[in-house]
């Protein structure tokens, strides 16, 4: 066996504060491990200052002295004799977490001994593993998947082994044992096999090349493309890691606005450089791929996919990229939308340009991830319905190895929306469903807003569609599921950049966390993806937990009240997104707000039922019966159903006019109760992290503010009805909040 002897002693992150080599620094290093081991026994906490940079991977001290020292009990050793990449890594990250958790060093050794310790590896590259299993173990946990268990090891120490069949499922248990370490649950008894319902689960990086993020709003990009491939940054494999650390097994680095030169020589080099990094990581690399890429840096004429010669530059160029990435992934297209070169600018289908890439890729094991997004301003369908009626006629036609990757919604990752009608639609097809972690119209990463519980909905949302029960998540698991659909994929818009802290407000990195949990398993609640972030992050102190917890799960309902309440959508600022703009009326009108509100005397809400757009009736007949009732109706989806009058009654007993007011006050009063849980917890946490959440939480409430009564003072000039009682008057005049304007607002494509 291999091991690198330095690894014992190197942090995986940075700590914050850096240490010398040498004799003295590790005394320093052990005496500062005992010294905070103390303060944690004494119940105090460890507050010193904490940048974030670590995520929910911190190692810090385990701030519970009984769990701390049942784990020390088990951790006299490590067990590992395999040199695959994969496991090397596991075993590094094994030896730093406890490492740091628990301020011990215990010996690597090749063999199970009387003295205990934690066992690793494959089932068929140690046969100390394959004795310890029982017998239907190998079948629960596929290729990815692993089992975590405390054996009693002869001489009452106890043994924990976390055993996959490959390598990369030996890293994903190392890290399902360390987040039981991180958690405090204690080793007695543990017992866990698992395995992923979802097959690819991806991140998708909207980075340009001069390393602007559209829609992003955590700094710049991670990729330093002029510096790669001669330097390295270490962040390249933190990256990689907390990706592993949440089972996420794909990475698209490029924008779907994409860049031909991406695919040329000298940045394959450099994609080659971060693929070999995230190797061990089980982080496969893929890139957004430029329909006109033929044109653009090939010298043809066409990108005509039924062109022989554009399909020929294709698998040349396809060829090029595995001879640099040998376990490329493939590619993710945005084709004919927003402006987007694609195959029907030659008068051809979707299918023809996704399956011509598909031919391409096949014989390497690469695919093709073909978007949905796909709308028209010059057609007359509601926007709502075009995706739908371009793609669900193609069932059938795509290659096996594309998958269809349609956003949870039918719009555009609107704080609230149905999800989308071709889900389970189209089961001759595989399907991705895209999510938007980046939070673009959420407030970006100013706001806080946890959004499981959102994405949760739409995992949950019952299709119908093969029968109840065919939820979107059994439609994108695929084979795992009764309901015969082959299997698909998840993907998620990353909010990571350059900030030290990876996504700018310290919270929002309980988005990028939930994301890989609920891709793993789309069977966890929000509720509790979340405390394990709290507890990972912050501390397992109870009132932090506590208090953390409930202002995550009040979050995103809170902003949806504030922003965009009861099935309103797509009333926000132009172009950057930022902020109210119900008024918007101007330019192409599916990018308006009034397309989407149709607000007039009469009342509010875009009729999509059989009187209206009629798409409803692009759902099973159950969810349209569903949805068309105005009285049956979620009443988060009534007004993006329904045009409803002002003076509707609804459940709560309000009219339509005063509920609307009493939800955006609702969503500022929710906000407002944080600052004070919030102050509550100074002496809980860092002051670093503490200070700057209570500047984002202070801004957020004031934001809040401006959403309501912005739109409250817009919304009034057609209901001309008074606030009712509880709700704040607007500080400023309407013509106030119209003539707000601001400037350079991260993330947004154009320059303003
Ligand atoms: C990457 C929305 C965003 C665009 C984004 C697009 C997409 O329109 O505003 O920035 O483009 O969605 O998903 O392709």
């Amino acid at each position: 066996m291999k091991l690198n002897p330095f690894v014992h002693h190197k942090p995986i992150f940075p700590t914050v504060y850096p240490l010398r080599s040498g004799m003295v620094c590790r005394f320093l290093t052990q005496l500062t491990c005992l010294l905070a081991v103390v303060v944690c026994g004494l119940g105090c906490g460890v507050l010193r200052a904490d940048d974030g940079y670590r995520a929910w991977l911190r190692y810090d001290p385990l701030d519970q002295l009984s769990q701390r020292q049942a784990w020390t009990a088990v951790a006299s050793g490590y067990i590992c004799r395999e040199d695959d990449p994969s496991v090397q890594v596991a075993l590094e990250e094994l030896m730093s977490g406890l490492g740091g958790l628990l301020g011990i060093e215990p010996e690597v050794r090749p063999e199970v001994s009387g003295s205990g310790g934690v066992l690793i590896g494959t089932i068929d590259g140690n046969p100390e593993i394959a004795v310890r299993l029982r017998p239907d173990d190998a079948d629960q946990i596929g290729s990815e998947g692993y089992v975590v268990r405390t054996y009693a090891n002869g001489n009452g120490k106890p043994l924990v082994m976390v055993a996959a069949r490959s390598g990369i499922g030996v890293l994903y248990g190392v890290f399902d044992l360390l987040r039981q370490v991180q958690t405090g649950v204690y080793p007695y008894g543990l017992d866990r096999v698992d395995q992923p319902k979802i097959g690819l689960r991806m991140l998708n990086h909207w980075d340009n090349l001069n390393r602007t993020v559209e829609r992003g709003y955590a700094g710049f990009s991670l990729w330093e493309w002029f510096e790669l491939p001669d330097y390295i940054s270490p962040r390249y494999r933190d990256y990689a890691r907390l990706c592993a650390s949440v089972g996420i097994n794909a990475s698209v680095l490029t924008n779907v606005n994409a860049n031909a030169v991406i695919l040329t020589e000298p940045y394959l080099e450099k994609v080659a450089a971060l693929a070999d990094v995230f190797r061990p990581y089980g982080v496969r690399v893929y890139l957004t791929a430029r329909f006109s890429a033929p044109m653009e840096i090939g010298g043809l004429e066409t990108a005509d996919p039924l062109d022989p010669q554009v399909a020929g530059w294709w698998k040349q160029k396809v060829e090029e990229i595995y001879r640099h990435v040998p376990d490329f992934g493939g590619f993710l297209v945005k084709a004919n939308s927003e402006g987007q070169p694609g195959p029907q600018d030659y008068g051809r289908s979707h299918a023809d340009g996704a399956n011509m890439m598909a031919d391409a890729l096949a014989p390497y094991g690469g695919t093709v991830m073909w978007r949905a997004f796909v709308y028209a301003a010059e057609v007359e369908m509601d926007r709502a319905m075009q995706a739908y009626a371009e793609f669900q006629p193609l069932d059938g036609t795509f290659r096996p190895n594309v998958f269809v990757q349609i956003k949870n919604g039918a719009i555009d990752f609107m704080p609230t929306e149905p999800f989308h009608p071709l889900f389970g639609a189209m089961p001759k097809t595989r399907q991705t469903l895209e999510l938007q972690i980046t939070q673009e119209y959420l407030g970006a990463s100013i706001h806080l807003a946890y959004l499981a519980p959102m994405w949760k909905q739409c995992l949950d949302a019952d299709t119908r569609m093969a029968g109840a029960g065919t939820t979107v998540a059994k439609v994108i698991a695929g084979s795992n599921s009764a309901d015969g659909y082959l299997p698909g994929a998840i993907a998620g818009v990353a909010n990571t950049g350059t900030n030290r802290n990876w996504t700018g407000h310290p919270l929002a990195a309980a988005n990028w966390y939930a994301f890989g949990r609920l891709a793993w398993n789309p069977d966890l609640s929000p509720e509790s993806v979340a405390e394990e972030w709290v507890r990972m992050t912050f501390s397992n102190d109870a009132s932090v937990v506590e208090s953390l917890r409930q202002m995550l799960m009040e979050s995103h309902p809170a902003v949806v009240d504030y922003m965009m309440p009861l099935g309103l959508h797509h009333i926000m600022a132009w172009d950057h997104h930022y902020g109210p703009g119900p008024w918007i009326d101007q330019g192409r009108p599916d990018w308006t707000a009034v397309y989407y509100h149709k607000a007039d005397k009469d009342g509010i809400g875009f009729d999509r039922t059989a009187s209206g757009s009629g798409a409803v009736q692009q759902y099973h007949p159950d969810v349209a019966g569903l949805f068309a009732d105005a009285n049956a109706c979620p009443d988060r989806y009534l007004l993006w159903f329904h045009h409803m009058p002002w003076d509707h009654p609804m459940p709560s007993g309000n009219n339509l006019w005063d509920e609307i007011c009493l939800r955006y006050q609702r969503g500022v009063d929710t906000v407002g109760s944080w600052l004070e849980v919030w102050s509550g917890l100074k002496d809980s946490m860092d002051a670093q992290r503490h200070d700057h959440v209570m500047r984002l939480l202070t801004r957020q409430e004031r934001e809040s503010r401006w959403w309501r009564d912005a739109c409250l003072s817009y919304f009034q000039t057609f209901s001309n009805r008074p606030l009712p009682e509880g709700v704040g008057v607007p500080e400023h005049d309407l013509e106030y909040y119209r003539n707000l304007r601001l400037r350079y607002v991260p993330g947004t494509p154009s320059e303003q």
